[in-house]
């Protein structure tokens, strides 16, 4: 196939069925336009709409590697189908409407995670119809990283989509369009010219690209943090190579000191809740500093605080436990207002803490609301200095990829226990979930041999973890 030859052709074929227009026109913004697209119409002509097939399977699909097509919607819908049917691949196809639908999928079709799907769009601007086909397909697990066009109109488009890592191949740029236009007389010289250079003039805003923070290598994210105690564990996390923290609920706290003696190789950070000990002594905590320190683990009283500001500046730095004294971290409740966090930073004795914001909870009918998640995510953002992470469960949940999320409710196996606690594997929480340090409680504690146990789960978490930067499941 002469591709020049049928690229010719084809853009004669617009111009004479209207699909581009040249004169003065009004953008539904109200700008004046020397040019105007429709590739709907194109359904109307099915020659031209089988020069489009075999010019974007010659030129820009052949020699890709993909499992599925997805057009567009809409204009690109049947450009799809017509290549479907022609490469014999599947097609998938997204709705624009979920949300009038009710709980309607937004991909329709079959697939797997972790599989390939190519996009094909008629026309890109900003790039940003693309984009959103992109990211649903993307919140399936599949994998989406080339796009064909026909028409790219030289307006930003493109670097929009590399700047996200979708790689475009087009048919035509408008200046080749224009070129072949002028060539064959069908528009001015003076025309053409007039029409690039608007389109020059009209670029399209710069999207810039999010940062998706679970495809972030912690040893970058450590580096992007404004907490000194996140900074750290995020390195620990690197050198130790271990994501794992383990949930100390025994209450006796030589049997404490005894399975960190075990497992204190293996893990980031060491999750207590002080108050469930019966023969608490300060000599407890001099020792788990110590093993803090022999082992390089961080740690974290889980003491869930939820009073006004004035009683948890009390109950953090003063009492039998003195947490403030030596817990590098602490969990808090968003519940109280912002008093609570005031009250954890003025308390601290020195600029090296932490707090774990709680904005989700592991355990069933909870009455956390997607808008208390919402708000206590907002909330975290005034104290960057004291916000170490949140507990939470979803990737959503937050963005800021130099705040960590833990994720406890983790075991080897899918199950509950009797008192409303619900547990997920390793896989859905850090690939699907988005789970930077993961809490394993009883998985851990109550196993035969907990120190191999730990290992098991350290490197099953691991590994996840590895699998994810690597960014196979986005
Ligand atoms: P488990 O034995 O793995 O179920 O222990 C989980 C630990 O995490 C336990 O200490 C809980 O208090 C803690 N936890 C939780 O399970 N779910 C939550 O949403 C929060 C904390 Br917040």
């Amino acid at each position: 196939m002469d591709i020049n030859h049928k690229l010719e052709e084809l853009a004669l074929s617009l111009y004479r069925i209207d699909a581009i227009k040249f004169g003065d026109f009004m953008t539904k913004s109200g700008i004046k336009t020397p040019v105007y697209f429709d590739l709907r119409v194109i359904v109307s002509y099915p020659d031209v709409m089988e020069l489009i097939s075999d010019l974007l399977y010659h030129y820009a699909i052949k020699d890709s590697k993909y499992d599925h097509v997805c057009g567009v919607p809409y204009t690109a819908l049947p450009i799809a189908t017509l290549l479907s049917v022609k490469t014999k691949k599947s097609m998938l196809m997204r709705r624009k409407e979920t949300k009038s639908y009710g709980t309607k999928k937004a991909i329709e079709g079959h697939y797997k995670q972790g599989e390939t799907c190519l996009i094909i769009e008629d026309v890109i601007t900003s790039g940003s119809s693309v984009m959103e086909t992109v990211t649903d397909l993307k919140k399936e697990g599949l994998n989406v990283e080339n796009a064909v066009i026909i028409l790219d109109r030289e307006q930003g488009g493109r670097q929009n989509l590399e700047g996200n890592k979708v790689q475009i191949k087009s048919l035509f740029t408008m200046t080749e369009l224009i070129n072949i236009l002028v060539k064959n007389n069908k528009i001015s010289k003076q025309m053409g010219a007039d029409v690039i250079s608007y389109l020059k003039d009209v670029q399209a805003p710069v999207v810039v690209p999010e940062i998706d923070r679970a495809s972030l290598p912690y040893e970058k994210r450590a580096e992007l943090t404004s907490n000194l105690i996140a900074k750290q564990l995020f390195t620990i996390m690197a050198t130790k190579k271990t994501n794992l923290c383990i949930s100390v609920d025994l209450t006796s706290s030589t049997k404490i000191l005894d399975l960190l003696g075990k497992v204190g190789e293996h893990v980031c950070l060491v999750k207590t809740h002080i108050d469930i000990i019966e023969d608490y002594t300060d000599n407890f905590i001099v020792q788990l500093r110590q093993l803090a320190q022999k082992y390089n683990f961080l740690i974290l009283e889980d003491r869930k605080y939820a009073d006004i500001g004035n009683t948890v500046a009390l109950q953090y730095s003063k009492g039998l436990y003195k947490v403030g004294e030596w817990a590098d971290c602490v969990t808090v409740h968003s519940l109280p207002g912002e008093g609570i966090l005031k009250a954890v930073s003025g308390s601290a004795k020195d600029v090296n803490k932490g707090v774990f914001l709680l904005a989700e909870m592991s355990s069933e009918g909870n009455l956390i609301t997607p808008d208390y998640t919402e708000a206590t995510v907002k909330m975290a953002a005034k104290y960057p200095e004291l916000i170490t992470g949140f507990v939470c469960q979803n990737r959503t949940t937050f963005k800021d990829p130099g705040l960590i999320q833990l994720t406890p409710g983790v075991q080897l196996e899918s199950s509950k226990d009797e008192l409303g606690q619900v547990y997920n594997t390793p896989e859905k929480v850090v690939l699907e979930n988005g789970a930077d340090v993961i809490v394993v409680g009883r998985g851990i504690v109550a196993a035969k041999n907990p120190e191999l146990q730990a290992v098991v789960y350290k490197d099953t978490l691991w590994k996840c973890y590895i699998k994810r930067i690597s960014g196979k499941i986005e």
